[in-house]
């Protein structure tokens, strides 16, 4: 049966015929894609079409689609039972990994999703502080928790949703948004509000406005005004965890935040999601402590044990260096083609993360990411899926390479990035 088919039929059955809005191809046009199978660095789709992919499941597959070993540690997982409703074996092995690669978190808590991460985090931050507002930043995307969606980056922002349908202004309002890398702006809102804002919650790099790296001195700022003022500091590294380096962006960034929120990677491609931090903080929570949040399925022995072979193998493999070469010659590649053709555009790239921008300007905030010329993206995004290559059919979002990806696999998608830019 051809995508178009079975497109019509999800669609008949689910809203846009997708289970998460992005999926629906809105912002960038064409036929979206019914996937049928994925191995390594490779998608197919309905029609048997193969795709080098660059969208990854939008972060969680650093070792590539249907890795041997996490395949093989969730089928073996199988045979034992699929969730216990207790605790399980495999929850203490990978809560001991989780704390020994990030300093900054003494305890953690399963939980099914980034969304259930970060909402849990903003309610035991304002459980633990007794204050009410939340403060995050303008085009960053923490999930569809209600106190986050506001201004609001990756499908809210590709959609143009205004960001808060549905959730009561009563409720909007307690979310203050500042412009990404303004200082200035945080200090303000500070002032105004300082002894009444719980936590600050940031992406140490941002993946859903595209990648926007944080200024020299922006994460310094947002550690020392939190400080000054008592609130908390809940780094989401949902994306950034075990992407950019074993212990995450804040590894890399330092600025020790008092709670952070992790997915994507951790479940190695299937449903988890943590948060943790701080012990005094972490003990608040139920039932050690008043600050109430549960989960069926949170800790589920099949989702861990995949999370434990995926970070088992990337620290063995240590495959940063080695993702940040390829990467960069893609990205480099890319750029060449674009200019070639006379293109303008702007790509931030961090590790084995990046963006194509279509515009002049430095892409450091929101409003400079949405310069970018969204039309001709979309023309870009159907284009490469025409010569089979996949990447995130939005532009305020990520690519991603995984340790599947070959220099073969950069060499031929670097052809049909040619290819596709000559149709434009
Ligand atoms: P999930 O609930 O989708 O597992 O995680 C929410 C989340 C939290 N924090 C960050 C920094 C995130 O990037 C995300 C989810 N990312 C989007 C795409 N950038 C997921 C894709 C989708 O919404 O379908």
């Amino acid at each position: 049966m051809k995508n178009r088919e079975l497109f019509e039929k999800a669609r008949a059955l689910m809203p846009g015929g997708v289970s998460s809005p992005v999926r629906a191809f809105k912002a960038v046009g064409g036929e979206p894609v019914v996937v049928a199978s994925a191995r390594g660095s490779r998608i197919w789709d309905a029609e048997g079409r193969e795709y080098i992919d660059f969208l990854m499941s939008w972060g969680p597959l650093i070792l590539g689609h249907a890795h041997p070993q996490v395949v093989r540690a969730v089928q073996e997982q199988a045979q034992k039972g699929l969730s216990y409703g207790l605790t399980n074996l495999h929850e203490i092995t990978l809560a001991q990994m989780v704390v020994s690669a990030m300093p900054a978190v003494e305890m953690v808590r399963f939980v099914s999703s980034g969304t259930e991460a970060t909402m849990s985090a903003i309610r035991l931050a304002r459980g633990y502080t007794g204050r009410k507002y939340v403060v995050k930043f303008e085009g960053c995307y923490h999930g569809h928790g209600d106190s986050l969606l506001v201004s609001a980056g990756s499908g809210v922002a590709t959609l143009g949703i205004p960001g808060t349908p549905g959730v009561p202004e009563e409720v909007a309002k307690l979310t203050l948004v500042v412009p990404y890398n303004d200082v200035g702006a945080l200090k303000e809102v500070f002032e105004r509000y300082g002894e009444d804002i719980a936590c600050v919650i940031v992406e140490p790099v941002a993946g859903n406005m595209g990648v926007v790296l944080p200024k020299p001195g922006f994460l310094e700022a947002i550690r020392e005004i939190t400080r000054a003022y008592g609130a908390l500091v809940i780094c989401d590294e949902v994306i950034t965890n075990f992407r950019l380096s074993k212990g995450g962006a804040q590894e890399l960034l330092g600025r020790d935040p008092d709670l952070t929120c992790m997915g994507k990677i951790l479940g190695g491609g299937m449903p988890l999601g943590a948060y943790g931090g701080r012990r005094e903080i972490m003990e608040k929570v139920a039932p050690e402590g008043p600050v109430y949040q549960a989960g069926t399925l949170s800790g589920n022995p099949l989702s861990v044990v995949a999370g434990i072979a995926t970070l088992e193998e990337l620290f063995r493999l240590n495959p940063y260096q080695e993702l940040q070469r390829l990467t960069q010659k893609l990205t480099a590649g890319i750029g060449e083609v674009l200019s070639r053709k006379g293109i303008p555009h702007r790509i931030n790239q961090i590790g084995s993360m990046f963006t194509v921008f279509f515009t002049d300007r430095e892409v450091y905030d929101y409003e400079t990411a949405k310069t970018s010329d969204r039309e001709l993206f979309g023309r870009f995004f159907r284009s490469l899926l025409r010569e089979g290559v996949l990447i995130p059919p939005a532009q305020f979002e990520a690519w991603f390479l995984s340790t599947a990806h070959t220099e073969e696999d950069i060499d031929t998608a670097l052809e049909r990035v040619d290819r596709a830019v000559s149709s434009l």
